[in-house]
């Protein structure tokens, strides 16, 4: 029971890597490449619409604080939001 386990949590976090390097064909990268005017993989607060909800949350979505959103930290982002 505990290997079922073991291998389901280890499908998961497969499936998590696979999402965020996969970030073409992901759904969510329609919003990200969207966002990402200038492609270079980053989303700046210049990037992001001034009203939007990540605009407002860029801090708390930034989590390395480098000053940009990468595409891990934006799925991490939609996956609070879609969450909620
Ligand atoms: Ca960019
Ligand atoms: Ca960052």
């Amino acid at each position: 029971m505990i290997k079922l386990i073991t291998i389901a949590l280890g499908l998961v976090f497969i499936c998590g890597v696979a999402i965020a390097e996969d970030t073409a064909s992901s759904s969510m990268d329609m919003g990200f490449s969207n966002i990402d005017k200038n492609s270079d993989g980053t989303l700046t607060l210049e990037e992001v619409a001034p009203e939007s909800i990540l605009a407002r949350s860029f801090t708390n979505v930034d989590k390395d604080g480098n000053g940009s959103i990468d595409a891990g930290e934006y799925q991490l982002f939609t996956a609070l939001t879609e969450s909620d």
